[in-house]
């Protein structure tokens, strides 16, 4: 079935670019002010910058990151003391204290509009129903979505993660034309759906929050039969929302009214051409509880500024490509966890689903990768995808090609795909 992309707000998806910018600047201009005047600890780091005059300005300003939230938690950084909150959300985070993040109610609004924006981008109509299996929680996705369908008037199931059999009877049994869920999660319930195939009403599934890849795209929408967009965001900067692709699923569409992107060279942070791949810096516009400016994602993307066909003319964002952090180092080499993954979905006889498995062996680090047949008959003898990694990546892998079902699945939330063991195996000394 097409799915054609639909508009929320059309005047501001579609503005002149010349009237976007302006209006950023304006709101920048207002962040900035914003910062300055309620919060201390920026008050102090901005000393001395000069206000920005054009969006050009903006790299004047000092890059934040992640420990500069921890280091203020939890609500150092917020304009407004948390009885001014309409909510907090946190991001989980391995280890310490997690990422403490506040919205005003106006916030919310915003952020709900975002979403509604990316679901009807996404070809989901009002009317229609979207069953919502991201975790409902401190996590952004689950109340992220749900408001997001509730503005747009779309009807919300408010499944959230896990229990996947009670997942696939409430598709069957309420029938919606919509899923959101993280890409591995859509994974486990493609293969739950079996030999029997994608025989639901499912037409289009919103998918995000992890990293993965054009060709584990199509596996799902051939699985679910559906047709599967990209949803990008990150708590720090709002939550799901921050940008989405169409149901033409030609780029994720920033929401740059609200956000102001840039891509900075991960080394250096100086700002990157249109085009190349570097670390994408977010900055609110709009936010009121909890503005950011030239927040380090650490997610590697590239933006374009062309407009759309559609007719969007807001920039948009190739698929993450990696995390600043996520990339492996192997004897000399870097490895993303994507390139990986992008090789095995091309082996014929190969599931979607691995894992990646880090050691070290005397000095020496050792990638292990547990890929998986897909249950077609096709055999794949592990040499031949190691020959596949050595050209793809260039570097000798070890590769174990396990039963159909072997390698963990995720049962609702996000799919941690690396196992680096290299703390605790090894030694310094060769
Ligand atoms: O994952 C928000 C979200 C919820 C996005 C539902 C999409 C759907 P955090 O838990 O703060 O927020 O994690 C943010 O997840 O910096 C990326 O590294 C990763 N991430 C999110 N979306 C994508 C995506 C939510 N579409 C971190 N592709 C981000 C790749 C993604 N990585």
């Amino acid at each position: 079935m097409t799915v054609t992309p639909g508009f929320h707000r059309p005047e501001i998806e579609t503005m002149p670019r010349e009237a976007l910018e302006a209006l950023q600047l304006e709101r920048l201009q207002a962040t900035v002010a914003l910062l300055r005047d309620k919060v201390p600890v920026m008050t102090e780091r901005l000393e001395g910058i000069a206000d920005p005059t054009s969006l050009a300005d903006l790299a004047n300003f000092p890059i934040l990151r992640k420990p500069d939230l921890r280091d203020n938690y939890p609500f150092g950084l917020f304009t407004c003391p948390p009885d001014e909150l309409a909510r907090i959300h946190a991001s989980s985070g391995t280890t310490g204290k997690p990422t403490v993040v506040g919205y005003t109610a106006d916030d919310l609004d915003v952020w709900a509009e975002c979403v509604a924006r990316c679901l009807r981008g996404a070809g989901v109509e009002p009317g229609e129903m979207l069953h919502n299996a991201y975790g409902y929680g401190l996590f952004t996705g689950g109340l992220g979505l749900h408001a997001g369908a509730e503005a747009a008037g779309i009807t919300v199931v408010p499944v959230s993660g896990g229990n996947t059999e009670r997942q696939l009877m409430l598709i069957d049994d309420f029938a919606p034309q919509a899923i959101c869920c993280t890409p591995s999660y859509a994974l486990t319930l493609a293969e739950l759906l079996g030999e029997a195939g994608p025989t639901t009403s499912l037409k289009v599934g919103i998918l995000g929050a992890e990293p993965w890849t054009n060709e584990t795209r199509t596996a799902i929408e051939a699985g679910l039969g559906i047709t599967a967009v990209n949803i990008y965001g990150l708590s720090e900067v709002i939550g799901p929302g921050v940008s989405c692709e169409t149901a033409d699923r030609d780029g994720l569409v920033i929401m740059e009214d609200h956000f102001l992107p840039e891509v900075v060279d991960p080394e250096t942070g100086e700002q990157l051409p249109d085009g190349e791949v570097g670390v994408l810096l977010l900055t609110s516009l709009t936010k009121q509880a909890f503005p950011i400016l030239r927040y380090w994602t650490g997610d590697l993307c590239s933006i374009t500024r062309e407009p759309s066909p559609c007719g969007r003319t807001h920039a948009r964002m190739s698929f993450v490509v990696g995390r600043a952090d996520d990339m492996l180092v192997i004897r000399g080499v870097n490895v993303y966890p994507s390139q990986v993954e992008h090789t095995l979905v091309g082996i014929e006889g190969i599931s979607p689903h691995f894992q990646l498995v880090v050691n070290r062996e005397g000095a020496l680090d050792t990638l292990h990768i547990r890929a998986e047949l897909d249950g077609s008959g096709t055999e794949v003898a592990p040499g031949h995808v190691v020959e596949a990694m050595r050209s793809s990546l260039g570097i000798g892998v070890s590769v174990d090609v396990e039963a159909p079902g072997s390698v963990p699945r995720s049962e609702g939330g996000k799919l941690a795909r690396t196992l680096d063991n290299r703390a605790t195996t090894g030694s310094d000394q060769a």
